[in-house]
């Protein structure tokens, strides 16, 4: 009996019953697989973590997404950065004020992986849509002021994804925004303590570089503690502004087939259980 095993705290970790394995490539950056799994469609899994299932990858891609696009009053131009799995691009594709949407992934065989294995994950035919097979972090450190929204869909902070977790990025980030941009990025679980001083300096970067940053939470029983931390960094607008939280409500509204994402979840996902909230307490390390 075939399972997919994922140890994130010593011996201690997650167990998915595997029927089959659909794809398996070492690419030049990564191994990238995909299972076909008992109880939660095919799932992909990048260096052994879980990138997302095909049952439970729209809270994660919903929350990424929405909460950012909520807070800018207009989000014409996005940037995603990773995310080449397609789901990111498909959130933010529904919004009908979105006019371009880069989408800049290192590694090729993720893309190829999902558009053969996870076909309704990605929108990948949208017009709107450029993809770009390039390092990201590089991509970004060359824009100056191009976009309204970016998405820092990465993976988790070992390997290629390493960089999207250092100041340097989120500085590129800021200067790549016009002045009323938002970043939004995926922080790691709060219940691995291994990736706190990842999580914290992450959050000392956007703090000390955006207007407003803030931590968000949603859950997403594949990944790591079931509990799963955002960010984002707003140059001008606070994230839980009456006029975003009004925006929220009207993307309920026209948005369609949203499985995670109204408007009190995005006003209740900013709440921090106070555990949470003091690991971004800055301990001088
Ligand atoms: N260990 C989970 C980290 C997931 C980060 N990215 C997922 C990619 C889905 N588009």
């Amino acid at each position: 009996m075939l399972q997919y095993n994922e140890y994130y705290n010593e011996r201690t970790g997650l167990t998915v019953g595997i029927r089959k394995v659909l794809f398996s490539r070492q690419s030049e950056f990564q191994r990238v697989e995909v299972f076909e799994t008992d109880t939660w469609g095919n799932l992909m899994v990048i260096d052994g973590m879980v990138m997302l299932s095909e049952r439970d990858e729209f809270v994660y891609h919903e929350m990424l997404v929405h909460p950012a696009l909520a807070t800018h009053p207009d989000p014409k131009r996005v940037l995603i950065i990773g995310g080449g799995d397609g789901g990111s691009a498909r959130e933010v594709l529904k919004h009908s004020s979105v006019e371009q949407v880069d989408l800049v992934e290192i590694d090729v065989t993720v893309v190829e992986a999902a558009k053969s294995w996870l076909p309704d994950v990605g929108a990948f035919d949208d017009p709107r849509l450029h993809l770009y097979v390039e390092d990201g972090i590089d991509f970004v450190k060359n824009q100056s002021g191009s976009y309204d929204v970016i998405i820092v869909d990465g993976s988790d902070p070992v390997g290629p994804a390493e960089g999207l977790f250092k100041a340097s990025f989120i500085d590129a980030c800021h200067n790549a925004l016009r002045s009323d941009g938002v970043v939004s990025l995926q922080s790691e679980s709060p219940w691995v303590e291994s990736y706190h001083t990842g999580m914290r300096g992450v959050w000392n970067a956007l703090n000390s570089t955006f207007t407003h940053s803030e931590v968000f939470l949603s859950w997403i029983p594949l990944y790591p503690g079931g509990m799963w931390s955002m960010m984002i960094g707003s140059k001008k607008i606070h994230p839980l502004e009456p006029d975003v939280l009004n925006r929220s409500g009207e993307l309920e509204k026209n948005l369609g087939s949203l499985s995670y994402y109204n408007r009190k979840v995005h006003q209740g996902a900013f709440a921090l259980p106070n555990f949470v909230a003091e690991i971004f307490i800055d301990r001088d390390e």
